[in-house]
């Protein structure tokens, strides 16, 4: 047998997914079975959680309706954003996760750095300094004390559905406790920190089967159907699925983020990846994902939130696109990196306060400000790019941008003219067909060794990118 079908539960910040995905030597298809909202849910005291009582119901619902429409479901893989975390006992979530955006976590940086300063954790763990990192939010989590254990966001879905209490290698890789040389647990850290080695669960690879269905979840959705480990962190899967098309290649995974860089063997932990916040986060089959974080297309769609609050109406966000491409003169542009542009809350405002502060004109209109975030986004994701090419040596020759972002023409043309680069723009479905993908080739189905080049390969065959010439400035 050469082929099949699986499930994808794909997990955004915005947005959650169940897709079907048809797989065979020659065809790669997602279907999408529910697409359910998702977002930060302020509680009495103005903390930021999710509500992932609300996230797992849309999950068993969309896995029940996948399997009505298609009874030959092989497996089931979930992704989601990284860093998050709920805490488990007695078989039981102790309370809803926290957001990675709410507020407490500067504490938590703190407490840490005073134990293990930045310089030594970059040495350690590889990572980016992003406040919300899991580490950071361990410090300041009443109840890790009270945990079993403490599960991802994907781990935790596949706890509930399967039983199977672990730790996926690279979204685990994000939590900051992950010794970046070995890929296993670093316990002295760990222990450094206050964090018992218990509430840590064993890590697993991409590729390995979880169990099956059980309790419950296999009542409600119908089938003893497997749940195999993809990478379940959302941009390793996206990373599956960039068909990278030249050695020196660079990658933007553009959704709620955009994660900027290349594909590395090894990691790279200088005091010049370190000074410029660059991650070695951890890859299917063992890659190095050597990227910046931008902040991507939060900044518009807060925008676009505030302003439908204001209207009580939708906003047509292509309409928007177009009028914010025919605005002519000078764009004023700002820090799409400003910490104060990480909260939720009315964007349009906090821009124009950013813009005011530096001296810059503030865009009188809603596409005027709109182009301003798109092109701001567009010279972040320029200097990203540089300073990955620069790091690693490496003359970056093309950009690929997957995901969401790779619908946003605007976006993908200003990126290119920005950074003198041609774009090569999708799949914009990256992130559910590497989930797809990773499932397929440990059934078999691409052969069990398949390279991620070759995985590649099918991606580009049936999702050719669209290309988006630099123009001279
Ligand atoms: C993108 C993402 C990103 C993380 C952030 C928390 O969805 O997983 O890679 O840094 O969310």
């Amino acid at each position: 047998r050469s082929g099949g079908v699986v499930a994808a539960v794909d997990l955004g910040a915005t947005s959650g997914r169940v897709m079907l995905g048809y797989v065979d030597d020659r065809m790669l298809r997602l279907e999408q079975v529910a697409r359910f909202p998702n977002g930060p849910v302020p509680g009495a005291d103005g903390e930021l959680h999710w509500d992932f009582t609300a996230l797992y119901r849309h999950i068993v619902d969309g896995l029940t309706e996948a399997l009505r429409r298609e009874p030959g479901i092989a497996s089931i893989g979930i992704d989601s954003w990284a860093v998050d975390y709920g805490l488990v006992h007695g078989g039981e979530l102790l309370d809803e996760p926290f957001h990675y955006r709410d507020e407490r976590t500067a504490r938590g940086v703190e407490t840490v750095h005073a134990e293990a300063p930045f310089e030594e954790l970059y040495r350690r763990n590889g990572l980016q300094f992003l406040p919300f990192n899991t580490l950071y939010q361990y410090a300041v989590e009443q109840r890790l004390a009270d945990a079993e254990v403490s599960l991802l966001i994907p781990d935790l879905v596949a706890f509930l559905l399967t039983g199977a209490r672990v730790a996926e290698r690279t979204n685990a890789s994000t939590t900051g406790l992950v010794d970046v040389r070995t890929g296993e647990w670093d316990l002295e850290l760990a222990a450094r920190l206050g964090i018992a080695a218990s509430v840590l669960p064993p890590l697993i690879d991409p590729g390995t089967v979880l169990g099956t269905l059980h309790g419950e979840a296999r009542e409600r959705i119908g089938a003893p159907l497997a749940v195999i480990a993809v990478g379940s962190h959302d941009t390793a899967s996206a990373v599956v699925a960039v068909p990278l098309s030249t050695p020196d290649a660079a990658y933007i995974s553009c959704g709620t983020w955009g994660l900027v860089g290349v594909e590395l063997d090894e990691p790279v932990v200088s005091d010049a990846a370190r000074a410029a916040n660059f991650t070695n986060e951890g890859g299917v089959d063992g890659r190095v994902r050597f990227l910046h974080n931008v902040t991507g297309l939060w900044l518009l769609s807060e925008a676009v939130r505030t302003w439908e609050a204001e209207d009580g109406a939708v906003i047509d966000l292509p309409g928007l696109l177009d009028a914010a491409a025919s605005v002519s003169g000078d764009i004023p542009l700002f820090d799409a990196n400003d910490a104060r542009l990480s909260a939720p809350g009315d964007m349009p405002a906090r821009i124009a306060a950013v813009l005011a502060e530096a001296g810059a004109r503030v865009p009188a209109t809603r596409e005027a400000l709109a182009r301003t975030i798109v092109e701001s986004i567009a010279q972040a994701f320029a200097d990203a790019v540089a300073t990955a090419g620069a790091l690693t040596g490496r003359a970056i020759d093309v950009i690929h941008i997957v995901g969401g972002g790779a619908l946003n023409r605007l976006l993908c043309q200003a990126t290119a003219d920005r950074s003198g680069l041609p774009v090569l723009a999708g799949p914009v479905e990256a992130t559910a067909l590497g989930n797809v993908l990773v499932q397929a080739r440990a059934h078999g189905w691409f052969g069990r060794d398949a390279s991620l080049e070759t995985l590649r390969m099918a991606v580009a065959a049936v999702f050719p990118p669209e290309r988006f010439e630099p123009r001279a400035g």
